[in-house]
């Protein structure tokens, strides 16, 4: 069976849910689909609180449909996490207990409007260098969700660029408000590909195994390189006086973020952690009726089938 799991990997075929596979493979599985999952599901609060407050129908539609698309992402991803054996109830319940994590991203605030279209602009920018990788992972299920999270997460990087474009041509406020957004989400941002990768105690393996494809550090350059010409092209300063063109690399140079942010907010100890998880219980145990109509209905269309079934 061993032997079976390796030939599929080493022909580029995918494992699919009936196969064999080894604990590990499906516990990586489980956890890193779980951890994405759950970021969809927070990653719906921070630009969600705009909702209420966009300045226009235009914005306010256009923000509404995003915020649903990352609720139907979640559903994809918590979905393919089923195939490995385990149910979403189970999952959000690890999550609520802090057994579970979410992407760092999320647990940063969002005061300012401008915050949507940076959200937009280079958080999804980020997830896209991340996840378009992933589209060729080899579990099928989960690279499957992949392909048109993929496409919704691209037309999310262009509303979110729209945004700020817009407001870079508006007053001098406006652009000022862009610049202290950007200040703040770019540290944030290139945390997101995760710790270097010598500090990295899953890369190796998950490349091994061909669940990711490329390591953190290669995507967070990635990341960069697309970056830096959309910046200027908005006419916005990357907070970073290391960040230049490094012609003999054929990449830019940058400054790594703070590391020890980093871990601390994994832990669960960033600015909005509490703040995201108590939102999310509250949710959850605010929905507990509507599992249980969903359960009951189930339950007794099940019972109408089986004594039809009996006629
Ligand atoms: N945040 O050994 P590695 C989105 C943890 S995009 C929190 O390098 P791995 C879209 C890691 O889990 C965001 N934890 O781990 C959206 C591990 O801990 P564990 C979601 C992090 O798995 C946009 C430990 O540190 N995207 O939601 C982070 O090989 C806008 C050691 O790290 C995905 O999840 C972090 N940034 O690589 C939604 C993509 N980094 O579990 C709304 C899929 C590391 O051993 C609005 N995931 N950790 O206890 C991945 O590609 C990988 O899991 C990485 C981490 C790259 C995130």
């Amino acid at each position: 069976m061993q032997e079976q799991f390796e030939a599929t990997l080493a022909r580029g075929d995918r494992i699919e849910p009936r196969d064999w596979m080894p604990d590990d493979y499906r516990a990586t599985l489980v956890r890193q689909i779980a951890q994405h999952a759950h970021s969809e599901i927070i990653g719906m609060q921070p630009e969600g609180a705009w909702i209420s407050r966009a300045p226009s129908l235009r914005r306010k539609a256009t923000l509404l449909a995003k915020v649903q698309d990352e609720a139907g992402h979640g559903l994809y991803l918590y979905s393919a996490a089923e195939t490995l054996g385990t149910s979403r109830g189970e999952l959000t319940e690890k999550l609520l207990a802090g057994r579970q994590k979410y992407s760092s991203i999320f647990a940063y605030p969002t005061p300012s409007y401008a915050d949507v279209g940076t959200i937009g602009w280079l958080v999804d920018g980020a997830a896209i260098c991340n996840q378009v990788p992933l589209c060729r992972t080899s579990y099928g299920p989960y690279g499957r969700a992949m392909i048109r999270v993929c496409k919704e997460e691209s037309f999310h990087q262009r509303q979110g660029f729209e945004l700020l474009m817009t407001m870079m041509q508006g007053t001098d406020e406006q652009r000022a408000m862009v610049q202290e957004s950007v200040d703040r989400f770019w540290w944030p941002a290139l945390m997101m590909f995760g710790p270097p990768d010598a500090d990295s105690p899953n890369t190796a393996r998950s490349m091994a195994w061909g669940i990711k494809r490329d390591t953190n550090d290669d995507l967070r350059q990635k990341f960069v390189d697309m970056t830096v010409p959309q910046a200027e092209r908005l006419g916005v300063r990357l907070p970073d006086d290391g960040l230049v063109w490094n012609e003999a690399r054929g990449h830019h140079d940058f400054t790594p973020p703070d590391w020890d942010e980093l871990a601390a907010v994994v832990r669960g100890d960033g600015p909005c952690s509490a703040e995201r998880l108590a939102h999310r219980r509250r949710a959850h145990e605010d929905g507990a009726w509507v599992r249980e109509a969903a359960l009951a209905f189930a339950a007794r269309a099940e019972a109408d089938r089986a004594g039809e079934g009996a006629r």
